[in-house]
């Protein structure tokens, strides 16, 4: 299918609407099989913006674009919580690729577009995060 379409160079800040579209109809077709990942380039430039990161622990990640604002965060103990700003909903899981690990230290959960969750890590440690939807939605979450 259209599952060839390389992730185009954004230019811009209209460009970033496009990759959704893109990502999605890459996620339809995971028939693929080459796991390249999607434009993340642009996360890091969103990052510092989407992601308060104050050390006070009042700490979000951002969704948004089928992508996680931040490709990896430092936060306490407690509760990490997501945002969603896309249409669609996310289910975030210890793993990787949209795996998650055989015995999660996470309890996963389910954001409904527009809305928000939390995850809790009850233990320090380094964690990876994926979304069990959209496996190219990969982050790693450093607990204290
Ligand atoms: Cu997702």
């Amino acid at each position: 299918m259209s599952d060839q379409s390389p992730v185009r160079r954004k230019r811009g800040n209209a460009t970033l609407a496009v990759i959704p579209a893109l990502v999605l109809v890459l996620a339809a077709c995971s028939s693929g099989g080459t796991s390249q990942p999607p434009a993340s380039a642009p996360a890091s430039v969103a990052a510092s913006a989407a992601a308060s990161h104050s050390g006070s622990g009042a700490t979000t990640v951002t969704l948004s674009g089928l992508a996680f604002s931040v490709s990896e965060i430092t936060v306490p103990v407690g509760s990490l919580t997501f945002i969603n700003e896309d249409g669609v909903t996310h289910v975030l899981a210890e793993g990787e690729n949209g795996t998650e690990v055989p015995s999660p230290r996470v309890q996963k959960v389910s954001i409904n577009g527009g809305s928000q969750g939390d995850l809790v890590f009850t233990a320090a440690g380094d964690y990876h995060i994926t979304c069990t939807i959209h496996k190219t939605m990969n982050m790693e979450v450093h607990v204290q």
